[in-house]
């Protein structure tokens, strides 16, 4: 793994030894908005108007941010407007490549890159940071729009609706507080906090990530044992950002990260969910396990030094869930 410094690539590992062992994650740096007319959004630039065609997602399947956007693409009718290409599982010395031999991979569909660092420096020759999918280009201003997922859904969310006629809301205005809250919880110990405990370099580092993730999972197995999501019966962009680690955990981050306490097949509710959420029309194609499985264990060079790429649980995801019927089909 490397970053961009000045415009250059350069590589080094993930270097946790500044934080006491611990691993912290950068801040995305293209924050703009595609807004309906091209207003300014909440931060960055205006000039990003929804339009068919316009924008193009860079996305690995692998990656669990990037997963978020794929599924909302989808949900959202968005998938003839907006063309994805997704990187090679294995993302060694010079980052995401797009090297087309794996099942999946479909290479550069704009530019022919090489590599994801290639549309960073595209975007802005002198650019420092780390080169992160999921990425929204703009083929109109030759930019990155955004490279945050946690806002890409937003805008997928709502800014294309006149043109899809797709109305369906994960965000509705009346439960934003309450989902804010579950949000942060998760991230903090869920979705980031797999990654803080497979980091790790110290064992105080890892058990201050991990206990809190597995006290995490228990108080979402109660809150699902009452509650058909996690907002009540509202189906919201918490549950869509829960699903994309609840799917990579029993295959990758129980044994990869060392988050071995419980497996997800273990919370009977917590199971049940990830199958419901799983069989939602139009998500089974947007999880790509042989890309996950294979992302992290050949990728992570200093958890597991000899690639050795595991066999996976047999897990059927498409059991009956006993849930209810999906919400939204
Ligand atoms: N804040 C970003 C994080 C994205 C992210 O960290 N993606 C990972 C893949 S799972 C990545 O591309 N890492 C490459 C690197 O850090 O060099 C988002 O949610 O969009």
């Amino acid at each position: 793994m490397g970053h961009l410094l000045d415009g250059r690539w350069v590589t080094e590992a993930i270097d946790t030894k500044a934080s006491g062992g611990k691993f912290e994650r950068a801040a995305a740096q293209f924050r703009n908005w595609i807004t309906p007319d091209g207003a300014p959004g909440p931060s960055g630039a205006g000039g990003f108007a929804a339009a068919s065609g316009r924008y193009h997602l860079y996305v690995s399947y692998a990656c669990p941010w990037a997963h978020r956007t794929l599924i909302f693409r989808s949900l959202k009718g968005l998938s003839d407007h907006i063309a994805v290409s997704a990187v090679h599982p294995d993302m060694l010395d010079e980052g995401w490549s797009f090297d087309d031999d794996f099942a999946g991979a479909t290479g550069d569909a704009l530019f022919n890159s090489g590599h994801a660092h290639d549309l960073y420096t595209r975007a802005d020759p002198a650019y420092s940071g780390r080169a992160t999918v999921p990425i929204l280009w703009d083929k109109e201003q030759a930019t990155i729009v955004s490279n945050e997922s946690a806002e890409i859904i937003r805008m997928f969310n709502s800014a294309f609706d006149r043109i899809t006629g797709n109305d369906l809301d994960f965000w509705p205005e009346a439960l934003r507080e309450e989902i804010e809250v579950v949000n942060t919880r998760i991230y903090d110990t869920l979705n980031n906090g797999v990654y803080r405990a497979g980091f790790a370099s110290t064992q105080d580092a890892y058990e201050d990530a991990v206990y809190p993730l597995f006290d995490t999972l228990d108080w979402l197995e109660d809150r699902l044992s009452r509650n058909r999501f996690l907002i009540g019966d509202t189906l919201t962009e918490a549950d869509w950002r829960l699903f994309t680690t609840l799917i990579r955990f029993d295959p990758v981050y129980h044994l990869h990260f060392k988050c071995n306490r419980r497996r997800i097949v273990d919370y009977p509710n917590l199971w049940a969910y990830t199958r419901a959420l799983y069989q939602v029309p139009g998500i089974a194609e947007t999880v790509k396990l042989d890309h996950i499985v294979r992302h992290y264990h050949y990728s992570h060079e200093s958890i597991n030094p000899n690639r050795i790429v595991p066999i996976n649980p047999i897990l059927d995801y498409d059991a009956p869930h006993g849930r209810g019927t999906s919400q939204i089909t």
